[in-house]
């Protein structure tokens, strides 16, 4: 009898901790599981969003937007920080935080994110977008669109693609106008393989480098140069510490808006449509201020006292040949079948 007690009073103590211990319909995710790191005291959800661009930066003029819309259409029942210029980490730390779920939001450029999902480095193959226009409906179709879905797997959400934009070349050593140029330079490129591996095919001395370690790497001559679009180089102060920029247009970067897979489950299917449509609405925004900003902060930086080389179409299609052995390299690592894809889909948006 006293056993038949104790297992109907230890029965009754395990349904009330139970009861008391489960969340609202709100702030229970969709398998049942209960929020934890993104919750206010006031029950609202938090969206910790960090980025490495500074608060001037069309970037953080996106985020600044995407948390415009995500308070306003759910009442405030999520409220979105904002942090720029590294405040939470590196690209690789702020993803890494979202895969653990002590962050929600950051926006990398797609080449670190090549080291959690190596089909990210189809974006990253030199010379493989001609314009914004033919990037624009590649970012759009199905190759593309399907690498996000292949973030899941990560615990990461891709709920947009943004823009870094077309990439340039800077350096404190000599003005780069041929492929001869490049011979010997250090430069920082972001930490991905394909990057390092093109740089080397040109002829420099590549190293790879968080974008939080840059400017003072820069600064100190720990390496010559680094590649970045027109609105960083300027937003950045790179003028400050390098002295000849060329338009070598050698890769375009987009940005993946990324969202914890954690965060994004525990979200109602109401709350998970207003932030996918916000960072795609947000994107637009982002988009067109970056291509303003990218075409005009050149004349900036010659303002600033940069000297400026053209790279010929002739020196262009020079460094698209050597380039094209570490294509080939890197196929079988970021899978034939994205690569075929996205090149395909590249030739019949230039079809268009
Ligand atoms: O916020 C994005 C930056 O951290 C980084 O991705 C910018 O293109 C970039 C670089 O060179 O690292």
């Amino acid at each position: 009898m006293k056993k038949l007690m104790t297992l109907f009073a230890l029965s009754l103590l395990a349904f009330v901790l139970v009861a008391c211990g489960g969340g609202d319909s709100e702030s229970e995710g969709q398998n049942g599981e209960n929020e934890s790191a993104s919750e206010s005291e006031g029950g609202e959800k938090v969206i910790r969003a960090g980025i490495g661009l500074n608060s001037e930066h069309p970037q953080y003029k996106g985020l600044l937007k995407f948390k415009e819309i995500v308070e306003k259409e759910t009442d405030g029942a999520i409220k979105v920080e904002t942090y720029h210029s590294g405040q939470l980490g590196d690209d690789r730390t702020m993803t890494e935080a979202l895969q653990l779920g002590t962050q929600e939001v950051t926006i990398p450029s797609t080449a670190p994110i090549a080291n959690f999902v190596p089909e990210f480095s189809v974006f990253d193959i030199p010379f493989l977008f001609p314009s914004e226009e033919v990037a624009d409906k590649v970012l759009a179709g199905d190759v593309a669109q399907g690498l996000l879905k292949k973030l899941e797997e990560k615990d990461l959400v891709g709920l947009a693609y943004w823009e870094n934009g077309f990439r340039d070349l800077t350096n404190s050593v000599r003005p780069v106008k041929t492929i001869e140029d490049f011979e010997g330079l250090k430069i920082r490129t972001m930490e991905n393989d394909l990057h390092l591996e093109a740089f080397k095919a040109l002829g420099a001395n590549p190293t790879p480098m968080a974008f939080t370690e840059l400017f003072t790497a820069l600064q100190q001559g720990t390496v010559d140069g680094q590649e970045n679009p027109y609105a960083t180089i300027y937003l950045e102060k790179f003028y400050e510490v390098q002295d000849y920029v060329s338009n070598t247009h050698h890769v375009y970067s987009p940005f993946v808006f990324l969202m914890s897979k954690q965060f994004y489950d525990g979200l109602s299917k109401e709350q998970q449509e207003i932030v996918r449509s916000a960072a795609k609405e947000a994107g637009k925004h982002q988009i067109k201020l970056n291509r303003e900003a990218n075409a005009k902060y050149l004349k900036n930086l010659q303002e600033e006292g940069m000297e400026y080389s053209e790279i010929s179409d002739e020196e262009r299609q020079k460094m698209v040949d050597a380039v094209q052995p570490v294509i080939e390299e890197f196929k079988s690592d970021i899978g034939a079948e994205t690569v075929d894809g996205i090149m395909k889909a590249v030739e019949e948006a230039k079809a268009e």
